[in-house]
């Protein structure tokens, strides 16, 4: 066999393979009891004082999640012919292989670096931002806000090219599914004092709680006095892998009028009071509010996911989910079977938020 028809027969049966395993445990907002909301709580927890000390290494795996091996088919730029299917709003638990590679006849954009006056931190504070490859002025884009892990800066997703995220905004805008998409990846430790760094302690962690107001107040109008971008809560998107769920999260919980369409992947404790392997967390928010204000206009969709083996946050994102839940705020909730803290999972929910996207702005074209 010629090598692009070994690719492709590869490709194929990878994903045959990867459907015929998936278990998906798609949950759309039903009603669990608190008690046990409390136990996966309980399970989260182990004593502070084991903290772990990171190393150098480490901290670029909590920034974008542990390395995995790529398997040849995923990396090769042979022609994968991208078969016919119809649209579905089903989740699947791992991004198929012909929306992660990479494709002669798809042009993809690039990550270029921008800087901001940042009202907020009393700095000019700094961006990564993928465009479409045929960016122009003459066209308006969605933005997606990506946000990084702990440790991590606006290069932590530019720089991993196992992400794959040029190739699934690039694939999926190339196949029409999606609208060309701008991402915006920023640093997310909104401190006003330079030498701060981040740490397993509260006070190193208040600059990640203190991003929403950067966000909010200077990144995105920012973004949208710079660049061509649509405007309004259909076409402004907000994920977050690691700490950037958390933030997610909480960004959305707080300001849920901004944002239509969301997803927190492998989102970090500390949303409320627990203590975990790395330290004890204040909690930014009482359980009880761990829900949409009464009244309030809400994402149309909001996803959370995470990996059934997860090193970092283990059953964490499990336990916000059962919390949304148990409050009565619509979520989807699913897992990634076998993914550990990695892009695995950040290529799973960067493909079903967009996925998403595409179904629900189908549905409504096909209504208006
Ligand atoms: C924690 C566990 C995990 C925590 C943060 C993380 C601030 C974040 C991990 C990551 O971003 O990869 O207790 O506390």
């Amino acid at each position: 066999m010629k090598k692009k028809s070994v690719s492709l027969f590869l490709a194929c049966m990878t994903a045959a393979l990867l459907s015929a395993c998936g278990t998906n445990t798609q949950e759309v907002g039903a009603m669990t009891d608190s008690a046990k909301v409390e136990s996966t709580m309980e399970e989260n927890s182990s004593t502070a004082e084991s903290a772990e000390a990171v190393s150098e290494e480490d901290k670029g795996s909590f920034a974008t999640g542990i390395v995995v091996e790529e398997s040849s088919e995923a990396t090769s730029d042979a022609q994968v012919t991208v078969e016919e299917s119809v649209l579905t709003n089903e989740i699947e638990e791992r991004c198929p292989i012909n929306v992660t590679s990479t494709r002669k006849d798809v042009q993809y954009g690039d990550f270029t670096h921008g800087t901001y006056a940042s009202k907020t931190c009393g700095l000019e504070r700094g961006y990564s931002i993928l465009l479409p490859a045929d960016y122009s002025t003459d066209k308006q884009y969605p933005v997606l806000y990506l946000l990084h892990g702990i440790f991590g800066n606006e290069y932590s997703f530019s720089g991993d090219a196992s992400n794959k995220i040029k190739e699934i905004v690039g694939n999926m805008a190339a196949e029409g599914l999606i609208e060309e998409t701008i991402v915006v990846c920023p640093n997310m430790y909104a401190s006003s004092d330079p030498a701060q760094q981040p740490g397993f302690d509260a006070e190193s962690c208040l600059p990640y709680d203190n991003f929403i107001n950067d966000l909010v107040n200077d990144l995105m109008p920012h973004i949208e006095s710079e660049y061509s971008v649509l405007t309004g809560r259909e076409n402004t998107y907000l994920a977050g892998f690691s700490m950037g769920g958390r933030e997610t999260i909480f960004i959305t919980l707080q300001k849920p009028e901004l944002f239509g369409y969301v997803c927190a992947m492998s989102a970090a404790p500390g949303i409320v009071a627990t203590t975990d392997k790395f330290m004890t967390h204040p909690g930014q928010l009482q359980e009880s509010e761990v829900k949409f204000a009464e009244d309030a206009v809400t994402p149309n969709i909001f996803i959370l996911c995470c990996g059934t083996r997860d090193s970092v946050v283990g059953t964490y994102p499990k336990s916000y989910h059962e919390l949304l839940e148990a409050n009565g705020t619509e979520h989807i909730w699913y897992e990634v079977t076998g993914a550990d803290h990695d892009n695995n999972v950040i290529k799973s929910g960067l493909y079903n938020l967009l996925k998403q996207i595409a179904y629900n702005k189908s549905q409504d074209e096909a209504t208006n």
